[in-house]
C-alpha cells in the first residue's frame, strides 16, 4: 500500500490543488515539511508545508519568466543574487547568460538543496557544478543586510508563499534593503504571487515596489500546480526598465534554448493584468 499512487493536495481558501503521485519522501526539516512526490503527468515534484514549489514538467513556465525578462534586458549582469531558489531552476537559468561571471545562492533550508539534488536533478541541472555559482545555507534577510551598497546587478526573490519564516522577504524594509545593495541600473525581479489566489499579497508587493522604486513592471503568465494557475513576477529598477529592449542577438540563442519564454510571449505577459487589479491599483 505504501507505494501506492496516491491524491497530494494543496489546500488553498476551500479549494484543492492536486497531483496523483506516489510520495518519495517526507521529512521534516529545521524549517518546514518537505514532500517529494513522481506525480504521473507532472513528474517528481515538491512540496514545501503543503504548497507546491515545482515539478519537473512545469518548472520552466516559472523559473523562465522570472530570468529572462531581467537578463535579456540588462546590460551588465556579471553579479547576482538568488534569494531561495533551492532547487537550483532560476540558477539554471542564470548561467544561460557568458556574462554571469558569478551568483550568490542565498537558501535558508539547506534540505531542500539537498533533496533538489538528489530527487530534481534535472531542475538544477549543470547548476550545481557550475564554478560561477555559490550556495549560502543563510537567511535571504540577513545576506542583504550585510552586503556592501552597490553590489549586485541583478536580485532574485524566489521564494515560497509569505509564512512565518518568509514574511520578511515581501516588506517594504526588504525592499529598501534591495535596493541599496543593487547597482545604479540594476533589477529586482520577484516572484509576485497570483492576483487570483493570493491577491491581496500580490497588491501588496506591487504597491511596495512602485513606491519603493522609479519603474516597475508586472508580467502575467501561468505555473499549472500553483493555485489558481495563474501567476505573476514583478522587475523594478531604479535607472532603467527596457525590458523589451534587449540584444537580439543573445535573446535568439537564450530563445532557442527555453521551452516557454520568447520575447513575444514576454511582451505579452506584460500586458496580462487583469482589470480589477489595474483597478485597485489606481484606487
Ligand atoms: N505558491 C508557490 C510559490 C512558490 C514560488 N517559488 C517556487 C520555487 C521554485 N524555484
Amino acid at each position: 500500500m505504501k507505494d501506492m499512487p496516491t491524491w497530494i493536495d494543496e489546500y488553498h481558501k476551500g479549494s484543492r490543488f492536486g497531483l496523483n503521485g506516489k510520495v518519495l519522501l517526507k521529512k521534516n526539516s529545521k524549517y518546514q515539511e518537505i514532500l517529494i512526490i513522481e506525480s504521473d503527468f507532472y513528474g517528481k515534484a515538491l512540496m514545501l508545508d503543503g504548497c507546491w514549489m515545482t515539478s519537473l514538467r512545469d518548472e520552466k513556465y516559472y523559473h523562465e519568466c522570472l530570468v529572462h525578462p531581467a537578463l535579456s534586458s540588462i546590460d551588465k549582469k556579471s553579479h547576482i543574487l538568488i534569494i531561495g531558489g533551492g532547487d537550483g531552476g532560476t540558477a539554471r537559468e542564470c548561467l544561460k547568460y557568458s556574462q554571469v561571471a558569478k551568483i550568490d545562492l542565498v537558501e535558508i533550508d539547506e534540505e531542500v538543496i539537498k533533496v533538489s539534488k538528489t530527487f530534481l536533478q534535472e531542475i538544477g541541472g549543470g547548476a550545481w557544478s557550475d564554478k560561477r555559482l555559490a550556495i549560502h545555507i543563510d537567511d535571504g534577510v540577513k545576506w542583504v543586510e550585510k552586503t556592501k551598497d552597490n553590489f549586485y546587478d541583478v536580485i532574485f526573490i524566489d521564494c515560497s508563499d509569505p509564512s512565518e519564516f518568509s514574511n520578511l522577504l515581501f516588506t517594504d524594509s526588504f525592499y529598501k534593503e534591495c535596493k541599496r545593495i543593487l547597482t545604479k541600473k540594476g533589477i529586482l525581479a520577484t516572484q509576485s504571487e497570483s492576483p487570483e489566489s493570493f491577491k491581496n499579497i500580490h497588491i501588496h508587493i506591487l504597491k511596495s515596489l512602485n513606491k519603493i522604486f522609479k519603474l516597475s513592471e508586472t508580467m502575467y503568465s501561468f505555473v499549472p500546480i500553483y493555485p489558481s494557475g495563474i501567476w505573476s513576477w514583478t522587475f523594478a529598477s531604479d535607472e532603467e526598465l527596457n525590458l523589451s529592449k534587449v540584444n537580439y542577438k543573445e535573446v535568439m540563442d537564450i530563445e532557442s534554448n527555453c521551452d516557454v519564454w520568447n520575447l513575444n510571449f514576454q511582451n505579452a505577459a506584460f500586458k496580462m493584468m487583469p482589470n480589477k487589479i489595474v483597478k485597485e491599483l489606481n484606487s
